[in-house]
């Protein structure tokens, strides 16, 4: 089939070049030409689609990357795949809509349009069929086909591979859901049909809901051990020996990325937007993540007054500055917050993150360094924010004067765990 992705980002690009390598003839779309510049020549930004994986497609011609609307013309199938951010607590559509216009100029009927991105319930048939309608003058379930279908994107997940994670589909009809599942069918092992969008919709923020909610009782129940001298995380590898009824989460410096720090806030403000009451869960679980980067800067300023020094003037060095272990996306990171928060007291905050040399494009407060035996001897504090494998931490360990460890991996009488 001839198909569109619109949004060729760490969602878009293993959904588009997938969908290449078994049989279609798929355009990628998006708006930034310099991603598509990037694309076009082989180089591709996301870390679980290897640039030899695009270069393969590419040279077969059974994928195009386009920033020109009108190259969109004919398809039978596009998928939205663009970003769905809050922007103070609101959830921002627009990328969906301005897509979903751009698809509908283009819409013929018997074309099927799939959205992607995450979203709140009711997104589907509230905005994108009006919007594809009043642009193409089709009607929906009568000219062409829609429905749901929410990514699963773990990056770098070594266990569950993109194609191998069950795919959850909907459509807003029989014959939408028919079609799509015959798209997803032949790019997924598995293929999870639901009733319709709204199930689909709200079953992805179930599952990042879930992960928050969890990750914030287990932030907040490690900044109340931690008075009781009760080790949680002993507890924690202790309760995760029981085989059912158990998921483990650790606790952190706080919540990162462009997934669950965010979702959750749809589901808590379409809810507040309906029914007028608040959920409460996920508005709890965000005030305790949120307030996590001020409880590590709590426990650095408490250390280095027991040892009579000021954070005024002290020199700090952050280690680990993206918002999960061994990535290179700092959306959302923790580490920016807790820069921020002890550069405002005065300290010397530097930082090391060896996943993105010398911080090339980031705005974080702070002074990029190697984490090199000199630099960790000479900070006041060190605090392990994300343990990335190319850490040494056993020689931090040893030249470190001292270290608030975030992740429980060192030990020693200069280490304190959060
Ligand atoms: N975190 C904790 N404690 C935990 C787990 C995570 O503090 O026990 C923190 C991480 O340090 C990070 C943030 O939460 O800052 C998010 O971590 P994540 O493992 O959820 O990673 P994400 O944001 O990449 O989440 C994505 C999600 N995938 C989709 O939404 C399709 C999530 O559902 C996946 O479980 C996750 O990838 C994954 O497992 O890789």
């Amino acid at each position: 089939m001839q198909i569109v992705v619109a949004g060729q980002g760490c969602v878009g690009l293993p959904l588009a070049v997938r969908a290449a390598e078994v049989g279609h003839q798929v355009v990628g779309y998006d708006v930034d030409p310099h991603r598509v510049r990037q694309l076009a020549a082989g180089d591709s930004h996301v870390e679980d689609v290897p640039s030899a994986r695009l270069r393969a497609v590419l040279d077969t011609g059974s994928y195009t990357a386009t920033a020109d609307a009108d190259a969109l013309a004919g398809y039978d199938l596009a998928v939205i795949t663009v970003p769905t951010p809050l922007r103070d607590g609101v959830p921002d559509l627009t990328y969906i809509e301005t897509s979903a216009r751009t698809l509908g100029d283009h819409l013929r009927p018997g074309a099927t349009v799939v959205l992607e991105s995450t979203t709140y319930p009711g997104t589907t048939e509230e905005l994108l069929l009006p919007t594809l309608e009043q642009a193409s003058g089709l009607y929906a379930g009568v000219d062409f086909q829609a429905g749901f279908s929410p990514e699963r994107i773990a990056p770098g997940n070594k266990r569950w591979s993109f194609e191998g994670t069950p795919k959850l589909v909907s459509g807003i009809d029989a014959k939408s859901l028919e079609v799509i599942k015959e798209f997803y069918d032949g790019i997924f092992h598995t293929t999870v049909p639901v009733s319709g969008p709204r199930v689909a919709e709200l079953a992805k923020l179930i599952e990042n809901t879930f992960r928050y909610v969890n990750i914030s009782m287990i932030n907040e129940l490690a900044t109340l051990t931690n008075r009781l001298g009760v080790d949680i995380w002993e507890a924690i590898d202790a309760a995760d020996t029981k085989p059912f009824g158990f998921t483990r989460f650790t606790p952190g410096p706080g919540v990162g990325g462009h997934c669950l720090p965010v979702d959750p806030l749809f589901l808590s403000w379409k809810i507040q937007q309906e029914l007028d009451v608040p959920f409460r869960f996920v508005e709890l679980a965000d005030d305790v993540n949120q307030n996590m980067p001020d409880y590590v800067v709590r426990r650095v300023v408490e250390a280095l007054d027991k040892r009579g020094l000021d954070v005024d003037g002290a020199r700090i060095l952050l280690l680990g500055l993206t918002y999960k272990i061994n990535a290179t996306d700092l959306r959302n990171s923790p580490s920016a917050r807790v820069a921020e928060l002890l550069t405002g007291l005065g300290a010397d905050v530097r930082g090391a993150e060896p996943n993105i040399p010398d911080g090339a494009g980031t705005e974080l407060t702070l002074r990029w360094v190697d984490a090199t035996p000199q630099e960790v001897a000479a900070a006041d504090a060190v605090v392990l924010l994300m343990d990335h494998s190319r850490f040494d931490l056993p020689k931090i360990q040893r030249h470190a004067a001292w270290v608030l460890d975030c992740r429980n991996r060192m030990s020693g009488a200069n280490i304190e765990v959060l």
